[in-house]
Protein backbone atom coordinates (compact mmCIF):
# COMPACT_ATOMS: atom_id res chain seq x y z
CA UNK A 1 0.00 0.00 0.00
CA UNK A 2 0.95 3.37 -0.67
CA UNK A 3 1.43 6.22 2.07
CA UNK A 4 -0.90 8.48 2.06
CA UNK A 5 -0.10 11.46 -0.64
CA UNK A 6 0.68 14.66 0.91
CA UNK A 7 -0.55 18.10 -1.04
CA UNK A 8 2.97 18.82 -1.98
CA UNK A 9 3.79 14.84 -3.38
CA UNK A 10 0.11 15.43 -5.11
CA UNK A 11 1.48 18.64 -6.94
CA UNK A 12 5.25 17.75 -7.47
CA UNK A 13 6.34 16.54 -10.58
CA UNK A 14 6.94 13.38 -8.81
CA UNK A 15 3.56 11.63 -11.25
CA UNK A 16 5.35 7.80 -10.48
CA UNK A 17 4.22 7.29 -7.08
CA UNK A 18 0.68 8.74 -7.81
CA UNK A 19 -1.95 6.22 -8.73
CA UNK A 20 -3.69 7.31 -10.90
CA UNK A 21 -1.04 7.57 -13.31
CA UNK A 22 -0.61 3.46 -12.45
CA UNK A 23 -1.89 0.94 -14.84
CA UNK A 24 -4.77 -1.07 -13.66
CA UNK A 25 -6.49 -3.85 -15.04
CA UNK A 26 -10.46 -3.50 -15.61
CA UNK A 27 -12.37 -7.05 -16.51
CA UNK A 28 -9.86 -8.00 -19.46
CA UNK A 29 -8.83 -4.96 -20.25
CA UNK A 30 -5.09 -3.51 -19.00
CA UNK A 31 -4.35 0.29 -19.05
CA UNK A 32 -1.15 2.32 -18.92
CA UNK A 33 -3.09 4.81 -16.41
CA UNK A 34 -6.56 4.92 -14.56
CA UNK A 35 -7.20 8.44 -16.56
CA UNK A 36 -10.29 7.54 -18.81
CA UNK A 37 -11.64 10.13 -21.53
CA UNK A 38 -15.23 10.47 -21.26
CA UNK A 39 -17.63 9.93 -23.98
CA UNK A 40 -18.12 12.97 -25.41
CA UNK A 41 -21.26 13.87 -28.27
CA UNK A 42 -19.50 15.57 -30.93
CA UNK A 43 -21.61 15.64 -33.97
CA UNK A 44 -18.97 15.32 -36.37
CA UNK A 45 -19.99 11.87 -38.42
CA UNK A 46 -20.42 11.74 -42.16
CA UNK A 47 -24.19 12.01 -41.92
CA UNK A 48 -24.93 12.24 -45.33
CA UNK A 49 -23.21 9.01 -46.30
CA UNK A 50 -24.93 7.17 -43.50
CA UNK A 51 -23.73 8.29 -40.01
CA UNK A 52 -20.63 6.95 -40.79
CA UNK A 53 -17.72 8.42 -38.78
CA UNK A 54 -13.77 7.53 -38.99
CA UNK A 55 -13.17 10.77 -41.31
CA UNK A 56 -8.92 11.61 -40.71
CA UNK A 57 -10.61 14.65 -38.73
CA UNK A 58 -12.52 12.03 -36.40
CA UNK A 59 -8.90 9.60 -36.41
CA UNK A 60 -7.06 12.94 -35.42
CA UNK A 61 -9.37 13.84 -32.77
CA UNK A 62 -9.09 10.23 -31.01
CA UNK A 63 -5.49 9.95 -31.79
CA UNK A 64 -4.36 13.24 -30.09
CA UNK A 65 -6.59 11.95 -27.07
CA UNK A 66 -4.38 7.99 -26.37
CA UNK A 67 -2.38 9.43 -23.76
CA UNK A 68 -5.83 8.04 -21.49
CA UNK A 69 -5.18 4.89 -20.24
CA UNK A 70 -8.65 4.35 -21.77
CA UNK A 71 -10.71 6.07 -24.35
CA UNK A 72 -14.64 5.59 -23.51
CA UNK A 73 -15.92 6.92 -27.93
CA UNK A 74 -18.97 8.94 -28.47
CA UNK A 75 -22.54 7.50 -27.81
CA UNK A 76 -22.58 5.38 -31.22
CA UNK A 77 -26.51 4.41 -31.98
CA UNK A 78 -27.18 0.93 -32.09
CA UNK A 79 -29.63 1.67 -35.22
CA UNK A 80 -31.40 4.15 -37.24
CA UNK A 81 -34.19 5.23 -34.78
CA UNK A 82 -31.44 4.58 -31.72
CA UNK A 83 -30.46 8.36 -32.64
CA UNK A 84 -30.99 11.81 -31.13
CA UNK A 85 -28.90 14.33 -32.39
CA UNK A 86 -27.20 15.79 -35.56
CA UNK A 87 -24.02 13.57 -37.38
CA UNK A 88 -23.78 10.78 -34.23
CA UNK A 89 -21.85 8.05 -35.97
CA UNK A 90 -23.85 4.98 -35.70
CA UNK A 91 -22.30 1.08 -35.51
CA UNK A 92 -25.03 -0.87 -37.00
CA UNK A 93 -24.02 -0.80 -40.71
CA UNK A 94 -20.50 -1.99 -42.49
CA UNK A 95 -19.53 1.45 -43.63
CA UNK A 96 -19.79 2.24 -40.01
CA UNK A 97 -17.40 -0.21 -38.95
CA UNK A 98 -15.11 0.33 -41.29
CA UNK A 99 -14.98 3.67 -40.20
CA UNK A 100 -14.41 2.90 -36.61
CA UNK A 101 -11.66 0.16 -37.18
CA UNK A 102 -9.62 3.37 -38.71
CA UNK A 103 -10.34 5.06 -34.78
CA UNK A 104 -9.09 2.24 -33.18
CA UNK A 105 -5.98 1.14 -35.25
CA UNK A 106 -4.71 4.63 -34.59
CA UNK A 107 -5.63 4.79 -30.60
CA UNK A 108 -4.09 1.25 -30.44
CA UNK A 109 -0.97 2.24 -32.16
CA UNK A 110 -0.63 5.13 -29.70
CA UNK A 111 -0.80 2.56 -27.25
CA UNK A 112 -4.46 3.35 -25.61
CA UNK A 113 -7.25 1.05 -25.33
CA UNK A 114 -10.89 2.30 -26.20
CA UNK A 115 -14.24 1.15 -25.97
CA UNK A 116 -17.66 2.07 -28.23
CA UNK A 117 -20.18 3.41 -26.43
CA UNK A 118 -23.42 1.66 -27.32
CA UNK A 119 -26.34 4.11 -27.29
CA UNK A 120 -30.36 4.16 -27.73
CA UNK A 121 -32.00 7.47 -27.42
CA UNK A 122 -35.50 6.04 -27.01
CA UNK A 123 -37.50 9.42 -26.55
CA UNK A 124 -34.96 11.76 -26.98
CA UNK A 125 -35.39 12.41 -30.53
CA UNK A 126 -37.48 13.41 -33.30
CA UNK A 127 -38.76 11.85 -36.61
CA UNK A 128 -36.51 14.07 -38.73
CA UNK A 129 -33.52 12.73 -36.77
CA UNK A 130 -34.68 9.01 -37.36
CA UNK A 131 -35.62 8.65 -40.88
CA UNK A 132 -39.51 9.82 -40.26
CA UNK A 133 -39.99 7.14 -37.56
CA UNK A 134 -42.28 8.35 -34.28
CA UNK A 135 -39.17 8.06 -31.53
CA UNK A 136 -39.46 4.45 -29.15
CA UNK A 137 -39.68 4.41 -25.28
CA UNK A 138 -41.16 2.46 -22.09
CA UNK A 139 -44.65 4.65 -22.34
CA UNK A 140 -46.32 7.19 -24.63
CA UNK A 141 -44.55 9.81 -22.01
CA UNK A 142 -43.30 12.39 -23.50
CA UNK A 143 -39.73 14.44 -22.09
CA UNK A 144 -40.13 17.88 -21.97
CA UNK A 145 -37.07 19.01 -24.22
CA UNK A 146 -35.92 20.05 -27.54
CA UNK A 147 -34.43 17.90 -30.23
CA UNK A 148 -31.70 19.88 -32.36
CA UNK A 149 -32.55 18.90 -36.40
CA UNK A 150 -31.54 20.47 -39.64
CA UNK A 151 -34.58 22.79 -39.32
CA UNK A 152 -33.29 23.94 -35.93
CA UNK A 153 -34.80 23.55 -32.07
CA UNK A 154 -38.00 21.42 -32.19
CA UNK A 155 -39.83 19.68 -29.32
CA UNK A 156 -39.25 16.28 -28.84
CA UNK A 157 -42.73 14.67 -29.28
CA UNK A 158 -44.82 12.01 -27.71
CA UNK A 159 -42.79 8.79 -27.94
CA UNK A 160 -44.64 5.55 -29.45
CA UNK A 161 -44.52 3.07 -26.21
CA UNK A 162 -42.75 -0.16 -27.23
CA UNK A 163 -44.93 -3.14 -27.29
CA UNK A 164 -43.71 -6.04 -25.65
CA UNK A 165 -42.48 -8.16 -28.54
CA UNK A 166 -40.62 -5.59 -30.20
CA UNK A 167 -37.92 -5.50 -27.08
CA UNK A 168 -36.41 -8.91 -27.89
CA UNK A 169 -35.49 -6.88 -31.24
CA UNK A 170 -34.06 -4.08 -29.57
CA UNK A 171 -32.07 -5.80 -27.00
CA UNK A 172 -30.55 -7.94 -29.81
CA UNK A 173 -29.51 -4.55 -31.83
CA UNK A 174 -27.10 -3.98 -28.76
CA UNK A 175 -25.94 -6.98 -29.13
CA UNK A 176 -25.10 -6.49 -32.77
CA UNK A 177 -23.58 -3.31 -32.00
CA UNK A 178 -21.21 -5.00 -29.44
CA UNK A 179 -20.58 -7.77 -32.32
CA UNK A 180 -19.86 -4.79 -34.62
CA UNK A 181 -17.83 -3.24 -31.67
CA UNK A 182 -15.39 -6.19 -31.71
CA UNK A 183 -15.28 -6.44 -35.70
CA UNK A 184 -14.12 -2.32 -35.56
CA UNK A 185 -11.36 -3.18 -33.53
CA UNK A 186 -12.81 -1.92 -30.03
CA UNK A 187 -11.52 -3.64 -26.72
CA UNK A 188 -15.15 -3.68 -25.30
CA UNK A 189 -18.35 -1.25 -25.11
CA UNK A 190 -20.12 0.55 -22.76
CA UNK A 191 -23.80 0.21 -22.72
CA UNK A 192 -25.03 4.12 -22.23
CA UNK A 193 -27.32 3.86 -19.50
CA UNK A 194 -27.12 7.25 -18.24
CA UNK A 195 -28.38 10.49 -18.74
CA UNK A 196 -32.31 9.73 -19.72
CA UNK A 197 -31.50 8.04 -22.70
CA UNK A 198 -33.17 4.32 -23.73
CA UNK A 199 -31.90 2.33 -20.77
CA UNK A 200 -32.63 4.90 -18.48
CA UNK A 201 -35.99 5.35 -19.29
CA UNK A 202 -36.80 2.33 -18.82
CA UNK A 203 -35.13 2.31 -15.04
CA UNK A 204 -37.51 4.99 -14.11
CA UNK A 205 -40.96 5.29 -12.87
CA UNK A 206 -41.40 9.01 -14.24
CA UNK A 207 -40.87 7.45 -17.91
CA UNK A 208 -41.68 3.72 -17.70
CA UNK A 209 -45.42 3.80 -16.53
CA UNK A 210 -45.65 -0.31 -18.13
CA UNK A 211 -47.78 -2.71 -16.28
CA UNK A 212 -45.91 -5.67 -18.25
CA UNK A 213 -42.99 -7.21 -17.12
CA UNK A 214 -40.60 -4.14 -18.13
CA UNK A 215 -43.10 -1.83 -15.49
CA UNK A 216 -44.00 -1.44 -12.03
CA UNK A 217 -41.57 -3.16 -9.78
CA UNK A 218 -38.07 -2.57 -9.14
CA UNK A 219 -37.03 -5.64 -10.43
CA UNK A 220 -39.08 -5.35 -13.33
CA UNK A 221 -37.84 -1.65 -14.61
CA UNK A 222 -34.17 -3.35 -14.46
CA UNK A 223 -35.28 -6.00 -16.58
CA UNK A 224 -34.32 -4.29 -20.22
CA UNK A 225 -31.19 -3.12 -18.53
CA UNK A 226 -30.11 -6.37 -17.66
CA UNK A 227 -31.39 -7.75 -20.56
CA UNK A 228 -29.22 -5.33 -22.93
CA UNK A 229 -26.22 -6.48 -20.27
CA UNK A 230 -26.85 -10.08 -21.09
CA UNK A 231 -26.93 -10.32 -24.07
CA UNK A 232 -23.96 -8.12 -25.17
CA UNK A 233 -21.83 -10.06 -22.21
CA UNK A 234 -22.52 -13.17 -24.12
CA UNK A 235 -22.00 -11.65 -27.44
CA UNK A 236 -18.08 -10.49 -26.48
CA UNK A 237 -17.65 -11.53 -23.12
CA UNK A 238 -18.23 -9.78 -19.67
CA UNK A 239 -14.94 -9.16 -19.11
CA UNK A 240 -15.23 -6.15 -22.28
CA UNK A 241 -18.49 -5.07 -20.88
CA UNK A 242 -19.25 -1.80 -18.81
CA UNK A 243 -22.45 0.12 -18.09
CA UNK A 244 -22.68 3.87 -17.59
CA UNK A 245 -24.72 4.79 -14.71
CA UNK A 246 -26.25 8.55 -13.72
CA UNK A 247 -28.48 7.32 -10.90
CA UNK A 248 -29.75 11.02 -9.17
CA UNK A 249 -28.91 13.04 -13.09
CA UNK A 250 -32.12 15.13 -13.37
CA UNK A 251 -31.65 15.25 -17.52
CA UNK A 252 -33.59 14.70 -20.52
CA UNK A 253 -36.54 15.41 -18.76
CA UNK A 254 -36.06 12.12 -16.44
CA UNK A 255 -37.95 12.21 -12.78
CA UNK A 256 -37.72 8.91 -10.34
CA UNK A 257 -39.69 9.10 -7.25
CA UNK A 258 -36.97 7.14 -5.70
CA UNK A 259 -33.67 6.26 -7.28
CA UNK A 260 -31.61 4.33 -4.67
CA UNK A 261 -33.53 0.73 -4.37
CA UNK A 262 -33.72 0.85 -8.24
CA UNK A 263 -29.61 1.48 -8.79
CA UNK A 264 -28.64 -1.00 -5.47
CA UNK A 265 -30.90 -4.03 -6.91
CA UNK A 266 -29.28 -3.16 -10.46
CA UNK A 267 -25.67 -2.40 -9.08
CA UNK A 268 -26.11 -6.32 -7.14
CA UNK A 269 -27.16 -7.81 -10.60
CA UNK A 270 -24.59 -6.39 -12.66
CA UNK A 271 -22.05 -7.50 -9.52
CA UNK A 272 -23.32 -11.10 -10.04
CA UNK A 273 -22.93 -10.76 -13.77
CA UNK A 274 -19.25 -10.14 -13.14
CA UNK A 275 -18.91 -6.78 -16.02
CA UNK A 276 -15.90 -5.18 -16.01
CA UNK A 277 -16.87 -1.56 -14.79
CA UNK A 278 -19.63 0.73 -14.06
CA UNK A 279 -18.74 4.06 -14.87
CA UNK A 280 -20.68 6.02 -12.26
CA UNK A 281 -21.83 9.79 -13.01
CA UNK A 282 -21.92 11.21 -9.45
CA UNK A 283 -24.62 14.45 -9.31
CA UNK A 284 -25.97 15.96 -12.12
CA UNK A 285 -24.31 15.06 -15.40
CA UNK A 286 -21.82 18.15 -16.09
CA UNK A 287 -23.39 19.96 -12.82
CA UNK A 288 -23.15 20.16 -9.19
CA UNK A 289 -21.96 16.93 -7.66
CA UNK A 290 -24.91 16.36 -5.64
CA UNK A 291 -24.92 13.22 -4.61
CA UNK A 292 -27.91 13.04 -2.38
CA UNK A 293 -30.24 10.24 -3.47
CA UNK A 294 -28.08 7.26 -3.77
CA UNK A 295 -25.57 5.74 -1.57
CA UNK A 296 -22.34 5.52 -4.46
CA UNK A 297 -20.35 4.30 -1.48
CA UNK A 298 -22.50 1.70 -0.82
CA UNK A 299 -22.70 0.90 -4.34
CA UNK A 300 -18.74 0.29 -4.82
CA UNK A 301 -18.65 -2.10 -1.88
CA UNK A 302 -21.22 -4.15 -3.65
CA UNK A 303 -19.95 -4.33 -6.98
CA UNK A 304 -16.31 -6.04 -7.35
CA UNK A 305 -15.98 -4.87 -10.73
CA UNK A 306 -14.43 -1.27 -11.53
CA UNK A 307 -15.41 1.65 -10.40
CA UNK A 308 -14.94 4.34 -12.71
CA UNK A 309 -16.14 7.76 -11.09
CA UNK A 310 -16.77 10.72 -13.47
CA UNK A 311 -18.62 13.92 -12.89
CA UNK A 312 -16.46 17.36 -11.93
CA UNK A 313 -13.40 15.63 -10.90
CA UNK A 314 -10.36 18.04 -10.87
CA UNK A 315 -6.42 16.61 -10.77
CA UNK A 316 -6.64 16.50 -6.61
CA UNK A 317 -9.39 15.01 -6.61
CA UNK A 318 -9.22 12.60 -8.98
CA UNK A 319 -6.24 11.46 -7.59
CA UNK A 320 -7.53 11.27 -4.13
CA UNK A 321 -10.46 9.21 -5.61
CA UNK A 322 -7.91 6.33 -6.48
CA UNK A 323 -5.48 7.04 -3.85
CA UNK A 324 -8.24 6.54 -1.01
CA UNK A 325 -9.78 3.34 -3.40
CA UNK A 326 -12.82 4.87 -3.47
CA UNK A 327 -12.35 4.49 -7.64
CA UNK A 328 -10.61 2.54 -9.75
CA UNK A 329 -10.39 4.77 -12.15
CA UNK A 330 -11.61 8.72 -13.23
CA UNK A 331 -12.98 10.07 -16.26
CA UNK A 332 -13.03 13.87 -17.41
CA UNK A 333 -15.41 15.13 -20.37
CA UNK A 334 -14.72 18.83 -21.01
CA UNK A 335 -10.64 18.43 -19.93
CA UNK A 336 -10.21 16.01 -22.11
CA UNK A 337 -12.09 17.77 -24.69
CA UNK A 338 -9.95 20.65 -24.80
CA UNK A 339 -6.73 19.50 -23.34
CA UNK A 340 -5.20 16.29 -25.86
CA UNK A 341 -2.43 15.78 -23.96
CA UNK A 342 -4.49 15.65 -20.57
CA UNK A 343 -2.18 12.71 -19.14
CA UNK A 344 1.11 14.98 -19.68
CA UNK A 345 -0.84 17.81 -17.97
CA UNK A 346 -1.98 16.28 -14.87
CA UNK A 347 1.43 14.34 -14.35
CA UNK A 348 2.73 17.93 -14.66
CA UNK A 349 0.58 19.70 -12.73
CA UNK A 350 -0.07 21.91 -15.57
CA UNK A 351 -2.38 24.83 -16.01
CA UNK A 352 -5.17 23.45 -18.45
CA UNK A 353 -6.89 24.63 -21.53
CA UNK A 354 -10.64 25.76 -20.91
CA UNK A 355 -13.16 23.86 -23.37
CA UNK A 356 -15.16 26.34 -25.98
CA UNK A 357 -19.07 24.99 -25.67
CA UNK A 358 -19.90 27.35 -29.12
CA UNK A 359 -17.25 24.30 -30.41
CA UNK A 360 -19.14 21.06 -28.81
CA UNK A 361 -21.23 20.07 -31.76
CA UNK A 362 -20.21 22.37 -34.67
CA UNK A 363 -19.13 20.97 -37.70
CA UNK A 364 -15.63 21.01 -38.95
CA UNK A 365 -11.61 21.30 -37.06
CA UNK A 366 -12.09 24.19 -35.23
CA UNK A 367 -13.06 23.13 -31.44
CA UNK A 368 -12.00 19.92 -32.59
CA UNK A 369 -8.71 18.87 -33.43
CA UNK A 370 -7.17 22.21 -32.51
CA UNK A 371 -6.12 22.61 -28.99
CA UNK A 372 -2.93 22.93 -28.24
CA UNK A 373 -0.62 20.55 -26.49
CA UNK A 374 2.17 21.73 -23.61
CA UNK A 375 4.70 22.81 -25.64
CA UNK A 376 3.46 23.37 -29.04
C1 LIG B 1 -24.58 16.08 -24.89
C2 LIG B 1 -25.09 16.27 -26.16
C3 LIG B 1 -25.56 15.20 -26.86
C4 LIG B 1 -25.56 13.95 -26.30
C5 LIG B 1 -25.27 12.24 -22.97
C6 LIG B 1 -24.85 11.35 -25.13
O1 LIG B 1 -25.82 13.12 -22.32
C7 LIG B 1 -25.06 12.42 -24.41
C8 LIG B 1 -25.07 13.77 -25.01
C9 LIG B 1 -24.58 14.85 -24.32
O2 LIG B 1 -24.94 11.18 -22.45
Amino acid sequence: MNAPLTQTQAGSDNAGDVKLFQPVRIGDIELCNRVVMAPLTRSRADEAAGDIPGSEMNVEYYRQRSNAGLIISEGTQVSPLGKGYLATPGIYSEAQVEGWKRITAAVHQAGSRILAQIWHVGRISHPELTGGAAPVAPSAVQADMVAYTHSGKVQTPQPRALDIGEIPAIVDEFRRAAANAMRAGFDGVEIHGANGYLVDQFLRDGANQRTDRYGGSVQNRCRFALEVVDAVAAEIGAGRVGIRLSPVAPVNGLTDSDPQPVFAYLVGELDKRGIAFIHFIEGSTGGARDLAGFDFAAARKAFRGAYIANNGYDRAMAIDAVETGRADAVSFGRAFLANPDLVPRLKKNAPLNVANPKTFYKPGPVGYIDYPALDE
